[in-house]
């Protein structure tokens, strides 16, 4: 269930788990338009190329629990890479987007995923953090296509990448399934990283000023607990 609220704050007493979710890609696959899509339902047929990068804050209810999105959509353009990298660093979660017509942007999210690594510091190996592959304009014709979700799935298991989706922005096709997936791999890697860490029967010392287990054990530290 997703709300429909901008600022994600000062609704509900509850207590939200504030993710920051960094998307990269090519420029022109969809950042902005996936973004503008999930955040407030709206699609720009003539979306401008972005210069750095955006953040808009969206929450969700996912298992249950609830979730502040802090997104930010950053410039897939090779000249805007030093504005969007020092942006890396922090994220819990990363989606790697790329264009179904558009067989170049998937051959190069293995770059985007290096850029990423490198710049967010991420150290603990790829099948530790979670990241998320989504081929978007999935509504584009069979003619258009460049790659197969075949190809897709292949690429993500041969890199350990558990969660991949196909998505139409224009559409609205999985788009909030998308971000909830990515949501969800956060919390099974945090669980798993709890476990790791012995911590499951030490729930005092979980929450140690505002990291969570995974994020401690990742080295890119920032799942913080809002209310909202
Ligand atoms: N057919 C189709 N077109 C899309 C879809 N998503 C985005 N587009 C179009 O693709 C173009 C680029 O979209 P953007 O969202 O600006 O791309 P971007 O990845 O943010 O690009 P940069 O900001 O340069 O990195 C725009 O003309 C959009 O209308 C989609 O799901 N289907
Ligand atoms: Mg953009």
């Amino acid at each position: 269930m997703v709300e429909d609220n901008d600022s994600g704050y000062g609704r509900t007493a509850n207590k939200s788990t504030l993710l920051k979710i960094v998307i990269l890609g090519e420029g022109g696959v969809g950042k902005s338009c996936l973004m503008s899509r999930f955040i407030s339902n709206h699609f720009d047929d003539h979306s401008f190329h972005t210069i750095g990068v955006e953040f808009r804050n969206k929450t969700i209810e996912v298992n249950g629990k609830q979730y502040t999105l802090q997104i930010w959509d950053t410039a897939g353009q090779e000249r805007f890479k030093s504005l969007r990298t020092p942006f890396y660093r922090g994220s819990d979660i990363c989606i790697l987007a790329y264009a179904i017509d558009d067989r170049s942007s998937f051959n190069n999210i293995k770059m985007w995923l290096n850029e990423f690594l490198h710049y967010a510091g991420v150290k603990n190996g790829i099948d530790r953090y979670p990241f998320m592959v989504v081929g978007n304009k999935s509504d584009v014709s069979s003619k258009d296509r460049e790659v197969t979700y075949d190809q897709l799935k292949q690429w993500c298991e041969d890199n350990k990448i558990a969660t991949y989706i196909e998505t139409s922005a224009k559409n609205d096709n999985n788009v909030v399934e998308a971000f909830s997936m990515a949501v969800q791999r956060w919390g099974e890697l945090e669980q798993r990283a709890e476990k790791e860490l012995g911590m499951l029967h030490h729930p005092d010392t979980v929450t140690l000023h505002g990291s969570t287990a995974a994020s401690s054990i990742r080295s890119t530290c920032c799942s913080r607990f809002t209310d909202v």
